[in-house]
């Protein structure tokens, strides 16, 4: 039978890259879709739209993770061989300002699929998208599966909630249920409010004179930064053991958001310190200082190696976000365009 995956979050940046990796496998897909005043498919649509190649294997459906009812009517019908569960309020600081939006999302949503998942007739093999945040004060360093988890925000507690749950389904029901415990892993599709976006698009608008200034947070949090594109093959690996189980995966290297910053800006021979200002709206009222990823079970059981390290993964979103902001430029210069957030956005 023809293997056919349901993906939440297909719209972001994890179930893009996934989507071409799985239809690139011969998948049929099948992803969820909020319905927006906007399209919001930007990811996925040189797939949905390429009249040659995928376009015929994947398919969107309306729903949302806060609709059971949706969700059990989907999955009767689409009858997948895999889920993977990555939609989420996937924002650490907004979930201090939406905790219970978040946790409904994030927490609740996850049982909800893994109920309807549980009442399926066939077999299904099911991923969640687990955090290193769910590690957040962590006790020791690096962090493997072994280690406790303190969670240090709204968003980390909702996918502590999400992991155990994954995790008691699995044992209570003999589902083939497996926990990804992705560190921070970025491209030049991540979303533009995370801090490593948020650099690489200012260091571009910044050299192309369309942004005056970055105004960041917290510079000292160090993180684990790792490719989407690596993170996404260790969640379809997971999927294809003899049993299910839960993985951390990360690069093993962690850098601070201040040699981000350097990175980032240096590769446009600019000086990171005439640019980034400090605003204190980016500081969250509970920070994870430090997380390092230990990947070792991963590399022993799944084969997994990331492929991109951390100055490759940087020039690559520079990159991308020059040539975006090259666009922009022309089309500000041609009169088509105003120049929008001079100064930077609240997130
Ligand atoms: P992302 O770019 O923020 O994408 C989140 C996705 O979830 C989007 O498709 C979004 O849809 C969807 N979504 C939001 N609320 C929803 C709802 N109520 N119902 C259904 N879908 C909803 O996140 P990502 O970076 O790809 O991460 C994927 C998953 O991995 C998330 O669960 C995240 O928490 C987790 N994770 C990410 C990382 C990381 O470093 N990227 C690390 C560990 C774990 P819209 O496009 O409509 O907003
Ligand atoms: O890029 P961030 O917002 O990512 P964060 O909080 O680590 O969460 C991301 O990775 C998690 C995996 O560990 C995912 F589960 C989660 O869904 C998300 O994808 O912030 C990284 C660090 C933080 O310490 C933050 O305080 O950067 C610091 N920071 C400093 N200035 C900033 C800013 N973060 C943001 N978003 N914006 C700033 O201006």
């Amino acid at each position: 039978m023809a293997q056919r995956a349901f993906i939440t979050g297909i719209t972001g940046q994890d179930g893009s890259y996934l989507s071409e990796f799985l239809l690139a496998k011969g998948y049929e897909v099948h992803g969820l879709v909020r319905r927006s005043s906007t399209f919001g498919t930007e990811r996925i649509d040189h797939l949905y739209l390429d009249p040659h190649l995928e376009s015929a294997r994947l398919f969107l459906h309306y729903g949302d993770l806060t609709d059971g009812n949706t969700l059990s009517r989907l999955l009767q019908e689409i009858q997948p061989t895999e889920v993977y569960n990555l939609g989420a309020q996937s924002h650490v600081a907004v979930s201090f300002l939406n905790p219970i939006y978040t946790a409904d999302v994030v927490a609740l949503g996850t049982l909800r699929l893994l109920e309807v998942v549980r009442q399926l007739d066939q077999p299904v093999r099911f991923y969640q998208a687990s955090s290193s945040e769910m590690f957040g004060k962590a006790t020791e360093v690096p962090q493997n599966e072994e280690t406790p988890f303190h969670p240090r925000s709204p968003y980390a507690v909702a996918k502590v909630y999400a992991f155990w749950q994954t995790l008691n389904h699995r044992e209570a029901y003999g589902m083939f249920n497996c926990n990804g415990i992705l560190f921070n892993h970025e491209s030049p599709r991540r979303g533009e409010t995370f801090v490593t976006r948020k650099i690489t698009r200012a260091v571009a608008r910044i050299k192309r004179g369309l942004q005056e200034r970055l105004y960041l947070g917290n510079l000292d949090a160090e993180r684990d930064w790792g490719f989407a594109g690596d993170y996404v093959r260790a969640m379809w690996l997971m999927l294809q053991q003899d049993e299910p189980d839960d993985f951390v995966i990360a690069t093993g290297t962690r850098r601070s958001v201040r040699e981000f910053c350097e990175a980032a800006f240096a590769l446009v021979n600019l000086d990171w310190e005439q640019y980034v200002k400090i605003d204190q709206r980016y500081l969250r009222p509970a920070e994870v200082d430090m997380v390092e990823g230990d990947a070792s079970k991963a590399r022993r059981v799944l084969g997994w190696e990331p492929t991109v390290a951390f100055d490759q993964l940087v020039e690559m979103m520079v990159e991308a976000d020059m040539e975006l902001a090259a666009h922009e430029r022309t089309l500000v210069d041609a009169g088509l365009k105003q120049v929008e957030w001079r100064q930077g956005r609240h997130d």
